[in-house]
């Protein structure tokens, strides 16, 4: 049977394409012509200049044309536009937020993970690897009121490097799951410390990182959303203090504000940490 470890990159990329069609985002958009046509001749207007200044030959051109179509049919759009684009995009939409910094949601949540209440355990398997973590903390408003019954949705990838439901053989909520705080806004979660991840790099957004000498790795992390009534979601990644990568992320997406520095448990097997989440009013 099939094994995380034979993750195909046009596996999971189509199968973010996929998560992506069906997620409604785009159901409701209508960028006005005027944004349209002014976006679309400053973007095309830097890859002119682009051109110009380094004399862009046809090899180049056809090449560029090759690759563009394998992004395609791998189905690494969402790949490669959460990898290079998201993270200036995420940038200039939460740049008035007095709370909590956040980062990009990258290709690999899944709404309507399993709702679990505090203290919690995310869905692992029996012998899931990795160093046990228990996560806790407290969501409160800016002005430090306790937001009580705030959820605190987190995915990960697994002692491996691979996600559930984008990697085979992994069971369907693995290491995902919506964790409900409680009456003082406190929330504590058990699960493992994700490991290293490589983006995938037999698809196209692999061929473009060998092409040029690039490496695929971002820092472990975890991916959360947090979210209770009243106040803006908050889309964030934590990382882990030590980690090779946090200063060359693939993905551009580490902020020095959202680096855990777990300490050993003296009470039990593995790490503890503590992150407090504070939200912006809507
Ligand atoms: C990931 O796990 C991720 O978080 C991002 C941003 C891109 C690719 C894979
Ligand atoms: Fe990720």
């Amino acid at each position: 049977s099939l094994t995380e470890f034979d993750a195909k990159a046009a596996e999971s990329g189509n199968a973010a394409t996929e998560r992506f069609r069906d997620s409604g985002k785009t159901a409701a958009i209508e960028v006005p012509k005027e944004r349209v046509s002014l976006l679309a001749n400053e973007v095309l207007s830097a890859v002119y200049e682009t051109v110009r200044k380094h004399k862009v030959s046809y090899d180049e051109f056809n090449a560029l044309k090759a690759w563009l179509i394998n992004v395609g049919e791998d189905g690494e759009w969402p790949l490669f536009m959460d990898v290079w684009v998201e993270h200036v995009i995420e940038e200039v939409s939460t740049e008035d937020r007095e709370g909590n910094k956040g980062s990009i949601e990258g290709p690999y949540y899944i709404p309507g993970s399993p709702e679990l209440a505090t203290p919690a355990t995310l869905p692992m398997r029996e012998d899931e690897g990795g160093t046990p973590l228990l996560f806790q903390g407290q969501v409160r408003a800016v002005d430090g009121t306790p937001l009580a019954g705030a959820k605190i949705e987190i995915w990960h990838a697994d002692d491996n490097g691979f996600y559930s439901q984008f990697a085979p053989g992994l069971p369907e909520w693995n290491l995902r799951g919506a964790v409900i705080a409680d009456a003082d806004g406190n929330f504590a979660l058990n699960t493992v410390q994700p490991a290293p991840y490589q983006i995938p790099t037999d698809g196209a957004c692999g061929k473009l990182i060998a092409a040029a000498g690039w490496h695929a790795w971002r820092p472990a992390h975890l991916h959360l959303k947090v979210t209770a009534p009243g106040h803006q979601l908050l889309t964030a990644q934590l990382y882990f203090d030590g980690d090779q990568h946090l200063s060359d992320d693939i993905a551009s997406a580490v902020k020095p504000e959202l680096v855990l520095n777990p300490s050993e448990r003296t009470d039990a097997a593995g790490n503890e940490v503590t992150y407090d989440f504070v939200l912006d009013a809507a």
